[in-house]
């Protein structure tokens, strides 16, 4: 991708900088506000103009650190992260956060250093090739190699990051077209216009309105179905289109599921929500689908752990597959009805022709699915065994205390796990944007600095981190990034003594046989650890500390408040479909008691 230089006329004489300048100079353009990062040789020349900037940087203690705050930062506020950092192990250290957000499609730019560019392929100290690294794992990336070609490469990786399917976009910046003392880094300002910017990336044009043939026989699709279900993914939330999902929910009266993904992107308690499907999505949400004649997927990507084993999913469903990355489309399951195109503007659209084919009075009688629905909620529900008097604490209860005392609008970051199902099943998403999560790669060590990103996206609301014994482990320093920065946030730890996920597939699926996942309940002292990086500890061991607890967590808004929980390390998630089954074989609560008992 090739921007001509020679296109940007310019009439007065442009102002003479550095490429180290003119970097911060154009994140400014791009109307950056903060970037999580850490310095190092490669990179230090960029980091002396950061000085005399209006941009916040904040210094993290551990690249990966940086790279998933930045990706919190984006869940938030669905304005682009920024990262930056140095060459080599720095790049290597940000090369899983920049594998999340390409999963889970977030906007992200990470700067990184580069040996110089006469050093370049020498295995010069701290060289790696970040760009061959990290090729897979990003929307765009690219070593600039002129400090003129700066401007325009930060403009187009915002453009990249932030439009068609969102993702993460990486510039490798070698030092000599950054460093004042090199001649090399000279450079005359100028900042690439729309149509510069347009006619530098010929190939990269993302279809986002909908084809209206395909629309209407959407429209009319739905028309047709007697057992339709909204299979709502994350690409709601990237197209910014929760309201144009209820109105058309609302307007054919259409019962939605949300992925993992998709949490808050319809309300939990709205009539029509089923909540979360998938291998541990509720009983009823993961039937529904199976059992429903049409899917009308949206923003969605047909995930393993949504459909269970592909060739037994929803097998009488027609499908309507609305993605803005048309390799989505058939990429698992062939749509009927395959629309490339902005959930958002397709959903409009869809709207419209749903209206034209007579609206609500049009659609089929649908009492009957309706009725098929409740009966499964009724019958199936979320449930959990509570404890009795002396025994461990039970983490759905947990989850309920701190989702019932937490306020509406509260973002919930959380790791990888059980605590991450649970928190999952028992917070009530009620508002998008408000469930930061890794859903695709499934990173540990993601909620603590996830949650310290969303906070400085949004320092307005409250923030919690539901993270496990396991994942806090692997990126728990990042609590002195919050404490020097005064970035307040709250974690509650849930501490069952185990990887308890893993625990519980051994524990199902290989006979109790328990390799390698005991971690201890008080090694190390959670407590002592979070007021050693400068928060309050809290240690609770029992139901009735769990309420005074959270109450007090809630009520601290000038310090970081880490709360441990010992939960009950036997605890399993369900309902659950083992890996490869069918959905048809979903294990709840109450079946596995029956075969245990
Ligand atoms: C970086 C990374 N390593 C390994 C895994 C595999 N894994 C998934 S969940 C899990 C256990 C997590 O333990 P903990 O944080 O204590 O959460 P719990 O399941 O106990 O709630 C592991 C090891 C992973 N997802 N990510
Ligand atoms: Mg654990």
């Amino acid at each position: 991708m090739f921007f001509q230089r020679s296109c940007s006329k310019k009439e007065a004489p442009m102002p003479q900088m550095n490429g180290g300048q003119a970097l911060i100079r154009a994140l400014e353009m791009e109307g950056v506000e903060v970037i999580f990062g850490l310095p190092g040789g490669a990179i230090l020349p960029v980091y002396d103009p950061i000085i005399d900037s209006p941009i916040r940087h904040i210094l993290v203690r551990h690249e990966q650190g940086a790279g998933h705050m930045a990706e919190g930062f984006a869940q938030a506020t669905g304005r682009p992260g920024v990262a930056m950092v140095t060459s080599g192990p720095a790049a290597t250290n940000i090369v899983t956060p920049l594998c999340d957000a390409y999963m889970d499609s977030i906007p992200m730019v990470v700067i990184t250093g580069q040996v110089g560019t006469a050093s370049i392929g020498t295995d010069a100290f701290q060289e790696c090739d970040t760009v061959g690294i990290t090729r897979s794992v990003t929307k765009h990336n690219e070593l600039v190699t002129e400090a003129a070609d700066i401007p325009r490469a930060v403009r187009e990786a915002f453009h990249i990051a932030t439009t068609g399917r969102p993702g993460p976009v990486l510039i490798d910046i070698p030092k000599d077209i950054v460093d004042p003392k090199n001649p090399r880094s000279a450079l005359d300002w100028y900042w690439p216009s729309d149509a510069e910017l347009s006619a530098g990336l010929p190939g990269y044009k993302p279809t986002t309105k909908g084809h209206p043939r395909k629309i209407k026989d959407a429209a009319e699709l739905i028309g047709q179905s007697h057992r339709p279900v909204i299979y709502a993914g994350g690409g709601i939330l990237k197209a910014r289109a929760a309201e144009a999902l209820r109105e058309l929910a609302e307007l054919c009266d259409i019962p939605v599921v949300t992925t993992l993904m998709a949490r808050g992107s319809f309300p939990d308690d709205h009539p029509l929500c089923l909540g979360m499907p998938g291998m541990h999505g509720n009983y009823t949400a993961v039937t529904a689908m199976q059992k429903s004649d049409l899917l009308i997927a949206l923003g969605s990507r047909f995930d393993d752990r949504v459909t269970g084993k592909v060739p037994a999913f929803a097998p009488e469903a027609k499908i309507i597959h609305v993605d803005i990355d048309p390799a989505e489309l058939g990429k698992v399951r062939r749509p009927d009805v395959p629309i490339v195109g902005d959930c958002r503007l397709v959903i409009e659209e869809l709207i419209k022709a749903v209206r034209d084919l007579g609206g609500r009075e049009a659609q089929p009688d649908r009492s009957e699915w309706k009725q098929t629905i409740s009966g499964w909620q009724e019958k199936f529900p979320l449930t959990y065994e509570q404890s009795e008097p002396g025994d461990a604490l039970k983490p759905q209860f947990v989850l309920e205390q701190l989702r019932d005392a937490a306020p509406d609008d509260c973002i919930v970051a959380s790791g990888v796990g059980q605590h991450q199902m649970w928190t999952s099943q028992y917070w009530h998403f009620k508002h998008p944007y408000t469930f930061v999560n890794s859903g695709g790669l499934g990173t540990m060590g993601f909620a603590v600095p996830a949650a310290i990103g969303a906070k400085v996206g949004r320092p307005d609301r409250m923030v919690w981190a539901v993270d496990g014994d396991g994942c806090f482990q692997m990126t728990a320093q990042e609590l002195v990034t919050a404490s020097t920065e005064r970035i307040p946030i709250k974690v509650a730890i849930l501490n069952n003594a185990y990887l308890g996920m893993v625990r519980q597939w051994q524990e199902m699926f290989y006979e109790e046989r328990y390799s390698e996942v005991y971690l201890s309940p008080d090694l190390p002292d959670y407590k002592m650890w979070a007021e050693s990086m400068g928060c309050i500890g809290i240690r609770v061991e029992s139901p009735e500390e769990v309420q005074p607890a959270i109450e007090k967590a809630n009520s601290i808004d000038d310090r970081t408040v880490v709360i441990e929980f010992r939960t009950d390390s036997r605890e399993k998630v369900f309902p659950m479909v083992a890996a490869g089954a069918s959905n048809d074989d979903i294990i709840t609560a109450q079946s596995h008691r029956e075969v245990v008992q």
